[in-house]
C-alpha cells in the first residue's frame, strides 16, 4: 500500500522533476495529509515534543536505483526560519532501507553540538544546497538508519545527517512528517507562506497562519503553491 501510494505520487508529477524536489505533500495531498496523522506515529512525536504541535512539512526522499542523487551532510534547522529550533522529522521507511540502497546516516550526538557552518555545495544531483564542514563528521559516530517498510526514524532538528547514492537495483523512499511545538514560530518576513496545520493538542502561541487541509490527492506544484516550498 505505502509503495503502491508512492509510485502513484511520482506518477502524478511531471516527467522531469524528481520527487526528492517537492516538498509540502501534507498540503496538497489528502492521502499524506492523512498519513502524517497515524496515531503510532504521532505517539511518538507526541514523547518527544509534549501535547501541542503541529505538522508544517512533508518532504519524500526517493533515490531510484542508480539516479545518483545525494543528500549532503546537514543539520535541518540550518534550513529553516524557525525559532525555537525544536523541529522533529519522523522518516517513514516506504521500502526496506539498508546501506546498499542509500539509507540515511546520521551522525550520532550530533545534535547537541549546537549550530554549524554549511557550505553551499555544487551540482544537480545533491537534493539539497548546503552542507556542513567535513571536519563535523565524526566517523566513529556515524550510523546508518537501516529500516523496513513501515518502520520510522525520529530526528532532532540539530542532528547531523545525509545519504550516499543508490549505487544498488533497489528503490529507496522515505516520506517524512516534519512537526513542532506551538510554541515554534515561523520568520514570515523570510518564508511568508509558512503555515502550521494542529495535529495534537491546543495552539495557544497561535504564532503563525494555519493551513488548509486538503480536500484532494493533488501534488504541490500547482499555482497556488508555487514559490512556497523553497525553505523545506
Ligand atoms: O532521506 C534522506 O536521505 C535525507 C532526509 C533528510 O534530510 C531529512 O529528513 O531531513
Amino acid at each position: 500500500m505505502l509503495q503502491q501510494r508512492f509510485r502513484e505520487l511520482v506518477a502524478m508529477l511531471p516527467s522531469d522533476m524528481h520527487i526528492s524536489r517537492v516538498p509540502l505533500w501534507h498540503k496538497a495531498n489528502r492521502y499524506i495529509y492523512n498519513l502524517s496523522r497515524t496515531p503510532t506515529i504521532l505517539d511518538y512525536v507526541e514523547d518527544v515534543l509534549g501535547p501541542n504541535f503541529f505538522q508544517w512539512g512533508a518532504h519524500c526522499f526517493a533515490k531510484f536505483p542508480h539516479d545518483g542523487t545525494l543528500v549532503p551532510w546537514h543539520q535541518d534547522a540550518y534550513y529553516w526560519p524557525l525559532e525555537p529550533k525544536t523541529t522533529v522529522t519522523v522518516w517513514l521507511a516506504l521500502f526496506d532501507t539498508d546501506e546498499s540502497n542509500a539509507a540515511m546516516r546520521i551522525v550520532r550526538g550530533s545534535h547537541l553540538c549546537g549550530p554549524l557552518e554549511h557550505h553551499e555545495v555544487d551540482g544537480d544531483h545533491y537534493m539539497l544546497t548546503d552542507e556542513v564542514e567535513e571536519e563535523a563528521i565524526k566517523q566513529s559516530e556515524v550510523v546508518t538508519l537501516d529500516l523496513k517498510a513501515g518502520e520510522i526514524s525520529l530526528h532532532d532538528n540539530r542532528l547531523i545527517h545525509g545519504s550516499g547514492p543508490n549505487n544498488s537495483d533497489r528503490l529507496r523512499a522515505g516520506q517524512t512528517m516534519r512537526f513542532s511545538p506551538t510554541n515554534v514560530k515561523a520568520d514570515l518576513s523570510v518564508w511568508p507562506t509558512f503555515e502550521s496545520y494542529l495535529v495534537r493538542g491546543v495552539d495557544e502561541y497561535q504564532h503563525n497562519p494555519a493551513g488548509k487541509v486538503p480536500s484532494r490527492n493533488g501534488h504541490p506544484l500547482g499555482p497556488k503553491m508555487q514559490g512556497s516550498w523553497e525553505f523545506e
